[in-house]
């Protein structure tokens, strides 16, 4: 049973993968290279937060990045290994990265086909306080000749090939989809693999919990006052919802995803494109939600369909059961024939 497989037969996700990767004939392993030097990354910041406390890897890098934010010597760190890494894996072309302000386009003699877009320390505020935070990622393969431009990463988020979240908590947990599901693998820090933990996940059609930023409850908008209203006060003697907040996108995404419910970023009159990054918080979030079954929404459109226009975007989102984002789905539509 698991315990014997887990002792003999490990499940690592370089083996998966390359399970994975076997139903495509014509694949040339490429994306099982891309995705181990993504691995590597993962592993590397887990090993870094972990000590974080330790090292006095804490603090003010002094520097801010291209959001204004205070950048942490964590969020530094991480995102100088990730580029290093998904550049020396010879098979990008083109990254994307929260921390910079513009794309990263690789050397032609070090090119492959793949455009990573990623958050390499997304829920960073909380790195002091020791919240979980995460690595955020999403895969697209460059539209076919010519030289890479940012069109290749100017796609909808249904046109990427996979995406995924490492989370590192109480232990470290990597949560990809390929397109043919989602699996969740955790690290064993003896073997230094990641194991297969959460075989094929699947999202609850309906939950118990919404999870949303309630300070921002003054400037939200008539479908979103109304969803969370009901969410409280349910008007067809239902018990209300949990309110489950971590302010930790990847913390907070991960409980949705394996426990049901709603996680909500809305637009507001302060931000009226919300605060989460299209390419690099909401595609990625959202693909898993779909392929586990849920799905995802921005307020006005499924959110992989989404075409955004520049690599910094942000949009409203709101994802999780499917029954759950059913109904704000609703409030949205109402609104729209009035
Ligand atoms: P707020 C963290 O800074 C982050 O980017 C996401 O990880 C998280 O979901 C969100 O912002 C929290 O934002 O405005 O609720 O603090």
């Amino acid at each position: 049973h698991a315990a014997d497989a887990y002792r003999t037969d490990l499940m690592t996700i370089t083996r998966f993968v390359l399970n994975e990767q076997s139903k495509y004939p014509e694949s040339r392993g490429d994306f099982s290279i891309l995705l181990s030097h993504i691995v590597l990354g993962c592993k590397f910041v887990c090993s870094a937060v972990n000590k974080a406390g330790l090292a006095k890897l804490i603090g003010l890098a002094g520097e801010t990045n291209v959001q204004g934010e205070e950048q942490k010597k964590l969020d530094v760190l991480s995102n100088e290994v990730f580029v290093k890494a998904l550049v020396s894996s010879g098979r990008t072309c083109i990254l994307v990265s929260e921390e910079d302000e513009k794309a990263t386009f690789v050397e032609k003699s070090n090119r492959g086909r793949y455009c990573v877009v990623f958050d390499p320390l997304d829920g960073s505020s909380n790195i002091d306080c020791g919240v979980s935070i995460g690595t955020i990622f999403g895969i697209y393969i460059v539209k076919d000749g010519g030289e890479p431009a940012l069109d290749d990463v100017l796609q909808p988020g249904k046109n990427m090939v996979a995406a995924g979240y490492c989370m590192y908590g109480s232990s470290c947990t990597l949560v990809i989809s390929t397109g043919g599901g989602v699996n969740g693998f955790t690290l064993d820090p003896s073997l230094g693999e990641f194991i297969l933990t959460h075989p094929d996940i699947k999202i609850p059609k309906k939950g118990k919990i919404y999870s949303v930023n309630e300070g921002n409850a003054k400037n939200w908008d008539g479908p979103t006052t109304k969803y969370v209203e009901k969410c409280k006060f349910p008007k067809d003697g239902s018990s209300p919802k949990s309110l489950r907040y971590i302010g930790s996108m990847v913390a907070d995404v991960h409980r949705t995803l394996l426990y049901g419910g709603i996680f909500l970023y809305p637009a507001d009159k302060k931000s009226p494109n919300g605060k989460l990054r299209v390419l690099y918080e909401v595609f990625p979030m959202s693909f898993l939600m779909e392929q586990a079954g849920g799905q995802a929404f921005t307020g006005k459109q499924r959110a992989l369909d989404l075409l955004p226009s520049d690599i910094h975007e942000r949009s409203p989102i709101f994802l999780g059961s499917y029954d759950d984002v059913e109904e704000i789905k609703a409030l949205y539509a109402a609104e729209e024939s009035m």
